[in-house]
């Protein structure tokens, strides 16, 4: 395959981002790690989740994944031959702490000492995000996140793993998604732990952040001197048309998925709106809580993938907008992650905002050995653009972070969707990096020449 790219195109994207930009890419523990059963490490509620027929797409579980932990140098390599700076990885709870409360696993400490070490020797910021949905299954018979105990126990475990890894990671990352793990894993049921309630749902939402400032709180008193954040999933929610009743639509949509996270973060307070429109199943917060929540953030990072439309016709099917699709049947609309950014800078104090993830299921075809995931390419250079244009317009950007680095385990669709700039032949378990790694490497080159 050629690998040769436009240097001037390269060179137009490249220009638009300051020397101190971050680039990076990303994966996630339960996504890529494998050796579910090995070395003590505890079930956590997504071991479990695979278990119950039905629950994933493919019948597939983590067990195996990519087998990330017996192929860590490998990986590393992979990583260190992108030319990123920065590599966000999320820790197995159940790894650390089998039970989520207690007794340490000393051998699942050593593995991410490792991957730590291994970071810093390429050169590589490591970013660690402590919860990537795969509680201890211990904790979860015990109520899960619906259960309070589960904030003190989440700060204990920030504070074992900082105590751990010392100062060498970059920034820690307190949750991952909370809108998935509450609304999907509590409510729709279609994620782990698989319930369905509305009530718990947001009991579940206030824990998770109450955790998160907690644990800020707890870190920052402990002289941790990595950055510290959390990272929310938005995405900006249009009108499907622009009758009275798709705005209402859009303003409820808007108010569930991005206002009921952002305004307690960053403002200390649930939007009124959502708050009504929630009746009975509000959160029980106590005196002191929403304080905690919006604890300052060193850094807010976003993972963004689509954009929302929003329709009071329940009929309305987003798939029909013409828009280009993902195989997730996600439309692909760049300017969505501008309007997005500069909506969030014009309505918020913004600390400095990465993008976390982003990026695409493909159907990638091997031939001869070589993906040629255009598509995936493509993607990525319109939607590293859009970053570029809310730069330009005064956004605190300061990180991108492609996800992901390998095809993985995507949740409930099991391995059929594949997210990697590196595809993975899972009988094999071969890497092989495909045209939108080898893409990102030569933007990367290009943007680091002009910094010398
Ligand atoms: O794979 C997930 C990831 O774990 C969280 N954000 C969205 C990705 C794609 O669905």
């Amino acid at each position: 395959m050629s690998h040769e790219f436009s240097t001037s195109s390269l060179l137009d994207l490249a220009r638009r981002f300051p020397p101190d930009f971050v680039w990076g890419v990303a994966t996630s523990a339960f996504q890529i790690e494998g050796a579910a059963q090995e070395d003590g490490k505890g079930e956590s509620i997504w071991d479990r989740f695979c278990r119950q027929p039905g629950a994933i797409a493919d019948g597939s579980n983590g067990d195996v994944a990519c087998d990330h932990v017996h192929r860590l140098e490998e990986d590393l390599d992979l990583i260190a031959a992108l030319g990123v700076s920065a590599y966000r990885f999320s820790v197995s709870w159940p790894r650390v702490q089998p039970l989520g409360s207690g007794a340490w696993n000393p051998k699942g400490l050593a593995f991410y000492d490792r991957l730590v070490d291994g970071l810093i020797q390429r050169g590589i910021k490591p970013t660690m995000t402590l919860n990537h949905w795969d509680l201890p299954q211990a904790l979860q018979d015990q109520g899960g996140w619906a259960n309070r105990d589960t904030v003190a126990h989440f700060v204990e475990y920030a504070l074992g793993m900082h105590r751990w890894l010392g100062n060498r990671v970059a920034a820690i990352t307190t949750h991952n998604e909370p809108w998935v793990i509450a609304v999907l894993g509590h409510e729709q049921g279609i994620f782990a732990p698989g319930l369905k309630s509305r009530a718990t749902a947001m009991q579940v939402t206030h824990h998770l952040l109450l955790s998160h400032g907690l644990a800020l709180q707890a870190l920052r008193a402990e002289g941790c001197r990595a950055d510290l954040g959390i990272v929310l999933n938005l995405s900006h929610t249009y009108p499907a048309t622009d009758t009275p009743e798709d705005r209402a639509q859009a303003v409820l949509d808007d108010g569930c998925l991005l206002r009921w996270y952002v305004d307690p973060l960053l403002r200390g307070s649930y939007p009124e709106d959502i708050w009504a429109h929630l009746g009975a199943d509000v959160p029980q917060v106590q005196a002191g809580d929403m304080a905690a929540i919006a604890t300052p953030l060193d850094f807010l990072g976003i993972n963004n993938y689509s954009r929302h439309m929003a329709s009071a016709d329940k009929s309305f099917d987003v798939k029909k907008s013409g828009l280009p699709l993902t195989e997730m049947g996600w439309e692909i609309y760049p300017q969505g992650l501008s309007d997005l950014l500069l909506r969030l800078h014009k309505d918020y104090v913004l600390p400095p905002t990465f993008i976390t993830e982003n990026g695409g299921a493909f159907a990638d075809e091997m031939r001869q050995g070589e993906i040629h995931d255009v598509d995936r390419q493509r993607y990525i250079a319109e939607h590293i653009a859009a970053v570029a244009a809310a730069l330009q317009q005064g956004v605190p950007m300061a990180g991108y972070m492609v996800w992901s680095l390998l095809d993985n385990f995507e949740w409930a669709s099991g391995y059929a969707k594949r997210f990697g700039i590196v595809h993975v032949d899972y009988s094999s378990q071969k890497r092989t990096p495909k045209l939108s790694a080898h893409w990102y490497r030569a933007f990367l080159s290009q943007w680091r020449a002009l910094q010398t």
